[in-house]
């Protein structure tokens, strides 16, 4: 089937990170002949460069062949080439099927094995480790793929194919997935983002819409009764339509009154015994409790599954107590949008540390937040002084030096009971590696205590 897409031409695959190295790979091994090409050429792209030329595939570091790429039968693309770059241009312009790495995994999987689907601004990678735990607890041999790390195209390439796969899809992928067709598609959330990359917000939810095109009477959908973009968004969508809200009844809530979440009328568990921080995560567990419901695990799996689910690591991640407070790992929170999550999700007094390097958002929409609940934020890293003048006067703030002299104080502060919160609005990169870096040591320390 995909070689009849690329005909006698050959193949050619935009970006070299994982998404095109597992392209690459999955096209060779249909016998086509490959052309792949990167504008980076580090040491590291050189070496995997190393490990995939062969008699039939050509690799170009350091820019792309553009009028050999307007050639190709068939241009895959990586879910980081933005649509305007000159690559995809050269071959829009010619005319030429561009899938993204995501649907050429999809189509060598030739409709074998149903996915669920999930997309959305927040909660994708969450609630798609949590269709996989509970397909995992309902005793389902289930795959997590997709942008949440492991590209379609290495699993579809597998000698051993799952009885379901847990599909996490970004709206740049879904741009180029003309096939995307789940057996039950998530919509978790709709706001503003990536607006680095589209143009307009319409064009970001279009490209979310796209999760929809395929949408037959058959189809069975999941969405957010509590977010009116999403609401919105699937209204005109044809299939069924089930609901997760955790504001009222719905065919997933949160039954705030009685602490329970239920299916409908079925409860399934009391919310104190699901081990994850905060209402958007009720959301996602109900999002992820409809999905696998539709696909006929049973509600006593779903239960036990919920109960044993544990936070991804950097996400909300309780690490550990020290001195009767307890520390949350939740470093992957590197813009402000995602540290108001975190603040909104303490049900205690909270020290918090704020810093790295600043991206530019005012720190300010915090302070509604922080105020009356925040024992001290503890600023630190290049973005320091900056949120200390947008925090002024509304809560206690402290200058910290190095990270660990931060802990430190964050350990003086904290009082039996409270939270010391890692979520620090920033990147990581005027400190450290990266996040995973940043995190691996707030959980270092905590554990040498
Ligand atoms: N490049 C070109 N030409 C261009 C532009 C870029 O050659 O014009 C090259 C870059 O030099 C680079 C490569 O393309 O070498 C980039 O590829 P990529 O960014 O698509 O990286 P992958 O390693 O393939 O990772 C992608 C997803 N990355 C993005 O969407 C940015 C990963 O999601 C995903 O896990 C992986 O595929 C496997 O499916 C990451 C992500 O940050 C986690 N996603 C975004 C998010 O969650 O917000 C959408």
């Amino acid at each position: 089937m995909i070689r009849s897409v690329v005909g006698q031409r050959e193949a050619a695959v935009i970006g070299l990170g994982a998404s095109g190295v597992a392209a690459v790979r999955l096209l060779e091994g249909e016998g086509l002949r490959v052309y792949a090409s990167d504008t980076g050429s580090t040491p590291a792209l050189e070496r995997v460069a190393a490990t995939l030329r062969s008699g039939r595939v050509t690799i170009e570091l350091g820019g792309h062949d553009l009028e050999r790429i307007a050639g190709a039968g068939l241009v895959v693309v990586s879910p980081g080439v933005p649509p305007g770059a000159p690559a995809l241009a050269a071959a829009r312009l010619a005319g030429r099927t561009i899938w993204a790495e995501a649907e050429l995994g999809l189509r060598a999987l030739r409709g074998q094995v149903p996915y669920v689907a999930v997309t959305g601004t927040n909660g994708k990678t969450t609630t798609t480790a949590l269709v996989a735990h509970l397909f995992e607890e309902g005793r389902r041999a289930v795959v997590a793929a997709g942008n949440i790390g492991m590209p379609v195209s290495d699993l579809a390439r597998g000698d051993v194919l799952p009885e379901v796969i847990a599909l996490e899809l970004s709206s740049f992928q879904l741009h180029d997935m003309p096939s995307v067709q789940p057996a039950v598609g998530v919509l978790t959330n709709l706001a503003p983002d990536h607006l680095d990359r589209y143009a307009r917000l319409e064009d970001y939810y279009a490209d979310k819409r796209r999760l929809f095109a395929n949408a037959t009477p058959e189809s069975i959908w999941v969405s957010n009764a509590d977010d009116p973009a999403s609401v919105e968004l699937v209204e005109q969508v044809v299939g069924r339509h089930l609901r997760f809200s955790v504001t009222g009844p719905a065919d997933g809530w949160y039954d705030r009154s009685a602490g329970v979440l239920r299916l409908g009328e079925t409860a399934i568990l009391l919310r104190a015994r699901l081990p994850l921080l905060g209402d958007h995560n009720v959301a996602n567990a109900l999002a992820a409790s409809l999905a696998v419901r539709a696909l006929g695990v049973s509600t006593e799996f779903i239960a036990r599954g919920l109960e044993s689910v544990r936070a991804l690591p950097h996400r909300l991640e309780p690490v550990g107590e020290a001195d009767g407070a307890l520390w949350i790992n939740d470093s992957k929170a590197t813009n402000v949008a995602s540290t108001e999550v975190a603040v909104a999700a303490m049900d205690r007094p909270f020290v918090l540390l704020l810093g790295g390097r600043h991206k530019g958002e005012p720190y300010a929409r915090l302070v509604p937040r922080l105020s009356g609940r925040c024992r001290a934020v503890i600023a630190f890293g290049e973005a320091a002084e900056t949120i200390e003048d947008d925090l002024d006067g509304a809560v206690r703030v402290e200058r910290g030096g190095s990270f660990t002299a931060v802990l430190d104080r964050a350990r003086a502060l904290a009082r039996p009971g409270d939270a010391v919160l890692l979520s620090p609005a920033c990147s990581s990169y005027d400190m450290f590696a990266n996040y995973l870096e940043r995190g691996d040591r707030f959980r270092a320390y905590v554990e040498a205590l």
